[in-house]
């Protein structure tokens, strides 16, 4: 019942079409498949939309390209504005969109509110924004010129999101990009296709409002039927793509053969390190939030703890104490503060990873089990102890473990930070300056984020986020993030009667 009145309060049906239009052409494909949205919590149908063929693909991109050829146009702080009243609806929506999240990823319901604030910040941000697309001015070496640099809207661009933040990471995208002056696809993961719809509900009415059609454009479909073709579309000069490390690869390979961009948002294997000054109530609350958050499926989710020797046999017993208390249910109850895995999958892959971490020498500290009597898709936090960073910690495992391993010195713990493939979050614990200063020096974590006492995850939007290595490299969000949506122009422009040639090349006078 409490799911009916959220699909009503948001206009959604049992079934809605999986493509948009916006505003408001919704396209049921006639040879479109039934995708069902389960609750991770019950695995239970929630709804279901209707997918899009490659004939519904093109008509959207169509429109997307035909709609960029006035919004492009549009003055910056106009389309601003739009994002403006976007916020506000976003604000309106809270918590039905929130509690959607929830009841489609299973985050639980504190965190997919914090979701949509997530989205409301970021279109503050980008409403700001749209009055400061700055380009620098040069000094001209030539006498009488002029020489600045411009920043213009890039086309219609792609945005495949994946399920664990279903809206925010659109938002990201998507507000940025719409002050850049760009329209935008998007194609949300196979396993959140309700909140895209919901999403594109609110944005469909405010495009109304502004009298705009065309910025916004939704197509929910396969990876092969949809995702491929985003990807090889010479119409799409730019794809924003977030997701593993494999599918990104090819993402990479595929757009960077057409000589497209690619906006990469991979995988993270973050670590913390904990020094033998670290603050140990931090150590605890900042470990538990971002280990055991949404059920250890952030992209930013804390699954390395590198513990000072001399400190082992301190934090270890408090953190299993926190994990203790952890309650794990349905993640609408607002004493939960852990939900579900997203899939049976997903809780396959978690207890697949637990066997090798014991075979190779692991001790579970705590955890370590399926919790079928709970849901389908529930486990419990784990904890397990290594000897050493092998190949298994090296992978990201999409599940609340977290592998403890020990050092003696801080460039040993740096070392283990950096030693594996992704580079996304990293953070040290501790209250002495030269140890602080030296992980975040160019000999310290070689991640895009870096945090002194404060755990890997919930960045706050106004930073660029994004990561090295195989996490791909990109950066959303704040800072000058917006570059990537825009392409830049330099200008040189002659008010003199003659012509100086640059490098005082003389050429046949
Ligand atoms: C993700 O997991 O894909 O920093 C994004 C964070 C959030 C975003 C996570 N603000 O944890």
């Amino acid at each position: 019942k409490r799911v009916q009145s959220i699909l009503q309060k948001l206009g959604l049906s049992d079934v809605n079409p999986g493509a948009c239009i916006g505003p408001d052409e919704w396209i049921e494909d006639p040879n479109g498949e039934k995708l069902i949205s389960y609750n991770p919590t019950t695995n239970e149908p929630i709804a279901s939309v209707i997918t899009a063929t490659a004939a519904t693909y093109d008509r959207v991109v169509e429109a997307a390209a035909e709609a960029f050829l006035e919004w492009r146009m549009v003055p910056a702080p106009k389309r601003g504005q739009m994002i403006r009243d976007f916020g506000d609806a976003l604000r309106e929506y809270k918590e039905p969109l929130g509690e959607l999240v929830t009841l489609e990823v299973g985050k639980i319901r504190a965190e997919g509110l914090g979701e949509v604030q997530e989205m409301i910040d970021i279109c503050d941000f980008a409403v700001g924004l749209s009055r400061q697309l700055y380009g620098l001015t040069m000094a001209s070496e030539r006498p009488r010129h002029r020489m600045y640099e411009q920043w213009h809207p890039l086309g219609p661009i792609g945005i495949i999101t994946a399920f664990n933040f279903p809206v925010a990471v659109w938002s990201w995208n998507s507000a940025i990009a719409a002050v850049a002056g760009d329209t935008m696809i998007w194609k949300p993961s196979p396993l959140a296709p309700l909140t895209a719809v919901a999403v594109q509900h609110i944005a469909n009415r405010v495009l109304a409002d502004h009298g705009y059609k065309g910025v916004f454009n939704l197509v929910i479909g396969s990876n092969e039927e949809v995702g491929e073709r985003m990807i090889n579309d010479h119409r799409l000069p730019l794809i924003s793509f977030t997701g593993s490390i494999r599918v990104g690869r090819h993402v990479a390979q595929t757009v960077a053969q057409r000589l497209g961009r690619t906006i990469l948002e991979l995988g993270g294997n973050n670590a913390v390190i904990v020094t033998p000054s670290a603050d140990m109530d931090l150590v605890v609350r900042a470990v538990l939030f971002a280990a055991v958050g949404t059920a250890g499926q952030r992209c930013t989710t804390l699954r390395r703890l590198i513990v000072h020797k001399s400190v082992v046999d301190t934090l270890l017993p408090r953190l299993i104490d926190a994990y203790k208390q952890v309650r794990i249910g349905d993640p609408m109850d607002d004493n939960t503060l852990m939900g579900p895995l997203i899939t049976p999958k997903a809780v396959e892959n978690m207890m697949a990873a637990i066997e090798t971490a014991k075979a190779i020498g692991g001790e579970v500290l705590y955890g370590g089990k399926a919790r079928p009597d709970i849901g389908p898709n529930f486990v419990e936090p784990t904890i397990i102890k290594m000897p050493e960073q092998l190949p298994l910690v090296c992978e990201e495992t999409f599940a609340p473990i977290l592998y403890v391993m020990e050092y003696e010195t801080l460039e040993e713990a740096i070392a283990l930070n950096n030693g594996v493939p992704q580079g996304l979050s990293s953070a040290i614990f501790t209250n002495d300056l030269r140890e602080a200063e030296t992980f975040l020096s160019p000999e310290g974590s070689d991640c895009g984020i870096a945090n002194v006492n404060i755990g890997t995850s919930g960045a706050e939007i106004g930073g660029a986020f994004g990561g090295e290595k195989d996490t791909g490299g990109g950066r959303e969000a704040g800072s000058d993030a917006w570059k990537a949506y825009m392409r830049r122009q330099t200008v040189t422009i002659n008010y003199s009667r003659e012509l100086p040639l640059a490098q005082g090349i003389k050429f046949g006078d």
